[in-house]
């Protein structure tokens, strides 16, 4: 088994009609899709999942951004697959993101950037349970 990390599509992008095309960038990039669902995240589920950011200034914004509609969460799988997601993904502000890429493609501001990526193993090790049990990972 390959190494494994969580995604997030974000409001903005399922409220764009981008799901497909981002989950067709995604196994065309030769990640697996093991787990996938759509879910409306409550304000307590999006607060604990952003925890670390919680002393930074745009916490309540993010949060409220996160709740604003449903988000498709994932799990993803590859050899070295936290990096591979996050260089499909490009950098945070899509101003700043490279041709390519899911937030240059679909991210509207670094704040609605179309997508979430683990940035490495401790963080996928918590973020794929905080939203799916084993049960619900193919293999
Ligand atoms: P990442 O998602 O590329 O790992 P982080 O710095 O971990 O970036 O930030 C988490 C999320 O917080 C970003 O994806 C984005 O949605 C939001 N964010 C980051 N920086 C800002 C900002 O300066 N203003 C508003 N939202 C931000």
């Amino acid at each position: 088994m390959g190494e494994l990390t969580f995604s997030i599509i974000k409001p903005d992008a399922v409220q764009n009609g981008k799901i497909g095309d981002i989950l067709k960038m995604i196994t065309d990039s030769g990640l697996k899709i093991k787990a996938t669902k759509m879910i409306q995240l409550s304000r307590v589920q999006a607060e604990g999942f952003y925890a670390v950011h919680k002393e930074r200034p745009f916490f309540g914004e993010l949060v409220e951004y996160m709740i604003s509609g449903p988000c498709v969460v994932s799990v993803l799988e590859g050899d070295n697959a936290i990096k591979r997601y996050r260089d499909l993904m490009g950098a945070t502000n899509p101003a700043d993101a490279e041709e390519g890429t899911i937030r240059k493609a679909f991210g509207a501001s670094i704040e609605a950037n179309a997508c979430h990526g683990s940035d490495g193993p401790d963080t996928a090790a918590i973020e794929v349970p905080y939203f799916f049990s084993s049960l619900e990972l193919v293999n």
